[in-house]
């Protein structure tokens, strides 16, 4: 602190001052110096308003796939997908592939499944399975050049498309998959921020449209507009916008327990507290205006280390089930069908992204919780394998969908794969 005092002091003289002075600072030692000043502000500044430093453990995961428009490529995913280990009884196969960037899932009438993509993508696509083969044999772009155009949502005829700031309405879209209609705009002023802008939606049993809101940060707090870390909702028609539920950090997956009528969503814990802390979430409301503890508390008692004093973890909603740190508990659905054995019926699979800053990678997999009396049970991992080493995957499962014959479809955003999974013994 003496040599910055010194600095600066010898910057605000005058140059004859300097000359007289006798402080002899090189140019090299005043530029690393300012440099160092710069940084030091830079890292006090994230951690003290944004909730961000650098990570200090990372293991990069590669991510190997094959083309998928040559047969032969093909052929090497079955071979792949022969070697994920399921439950006995249950099988998972290709059911669409070419689907670049794929996210959210949402069914449509029979034979026509819609989905989202990330960001590089920008697409969103029809998955037209016409003969009933259970294999999508043609991809339909229906919109290109979308923001990140993540989430779906199929209801009346129309598809809803969630871009980070806007919600978007393709009219009559299963009759017109080849000549798509210009999108109404349904609402054009959610936050424009990009870090967990990407956002999933779906229409509740009452008929309201359900969009998150993430925060805009690993951790932060964002007083200036109630709408971060949230999940609104509102008519179809955009109007009766209101926060259903507070303190979510990033939900990418919600849906409702046919039992009782409550939301069900997971939620991603905060990064750069270690390996094994805080866990992801996964959460039930049961009414609006709930508060789910972002970011004061992560899980059932972690104190967030910077926001916690604001906060208590007992004034707000423990999870249902605290799941892996890190997996990245994406898309989830309960198990409304009989297709599956009755282990899973009124359950709920969801998929683990996995970890891009663990030390280990967890997750790249699908799991199951079972709920009984309204109460989610201990998490089973499902379908896994795609994990191939400490540092190599060859997909990333996202979202889940049930399909009328109450078989499973699995979308994998970095394989740009589509899987079915039903149950046959
Ligand atoms: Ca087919
Ligand atoms: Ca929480």
């Amino acid at each position: 602190m003496q040599n910055f005092l010194s600095v600066l002091n010898y910057l605000y003289q005058p140059v004859s001052h300097r000359e007289r002075s006798g402080l002899k600072v090189s140019k090299t030692r005043l530029l690393i110096a300012v440099l160092a000043v710069v940084a030091a502000l830079v890292w006090v500044y994230a951690l003290l308003f944004v909730g961000v430093a650098p990570s200090l453990v990372k293991t990069p995961v590669t991510i190997v796939v094959p083309a998928t428009s040559k047969p032969r490529a093909q052929t090497e995913i079955e071979r792949r997908l022969a070697a994920i280990t399921l439950p006995a009884g249950f099988h998972i196969r290709l059911y669409a592939a070419d689907v670049a960037g794929v996210r959210a899932l949402s069914p449509g009438p029979p034979g026509l499944v819609f989905a989202g993509s990330r960001r590089h993508a920008g697409k969103v696509y029809a998955l037209v399975d016409a003969d009933g083969d259970f294999r999508a044999e043609r991809i339909v772009t229906i919109a290109s050049g979308l923001n990140a155009p993540s989430g779906v949502a199929y209801r009346d005829g129309a598809l809803y498309v969630a871009e980070i700031s806007r919600i978007l309405r393709y009219d009559d879209i299963a009759a017109r998959l080849d000549n798509p209609p210009e999108p109404v705009v349904v609402r054009d002023d959610f936050p424009t921020d990009e870090h967990h802008g990407r956002k999933f939606i779906r229409f509740a049993p009452d008929g309201y449209l359900y969009v998150p809101v993430g925060a805009p940060c690993n951790v932060c707090l964002r007083p200036d507009d109630q709408r971060f870390a949230s999940i609104t909702r509102m008519r179809p028609d955009g109007s009766d916008f209101s926060v259903f539920a507070h303190g979510v950090r990033n939900t990418v997956g919600f849906d409702w327990n046919p039992a009782d009528g409550s939301l069900w969503f997971t939620d991603n814990g905060r990064d750069l507290l270690g390996d094994d802390i805080p866990p992801d979430e996964l959460n039930a409301a049961h009414e609006e205006g709930q508060h789910f503890g972002f970011p004061f508390c992560h899980g059932r008692a972690h104190a967030d280390p910077r926001f916690g004093r604001f906060g208590k973890c007992i004034d707000s909603e423990a999870p249902q089930a605290e799941l892996q740190p890190h997996g990245a508990a994406l898309g989830m659905r309960f198990y409304t069908a009989t297709q599956f054995p009755a282990h899973y019926r009124g359950g709920i699979f969801f998929a683990q992204h996995g970890s891009w800053n663990r030390s280990v990678p967890v997750g790249y997999r699908l799991s199951f919780v079972a709920v009984r009396d309204g109460r989610a049970q201990r998490p089973e991992v499902f379908a896994q394998g795609w994990l191939r080493s400490a540092n190599e995957t060859w997909g990333r499962p996202v979202d889940v969908a049930v399909l009328g014959d109450g078989s499973l479809l699995l979308s994998d955003d970095a394989a740009g794969l589509v899987y079915r999974i039903h149950y046959q013994r």
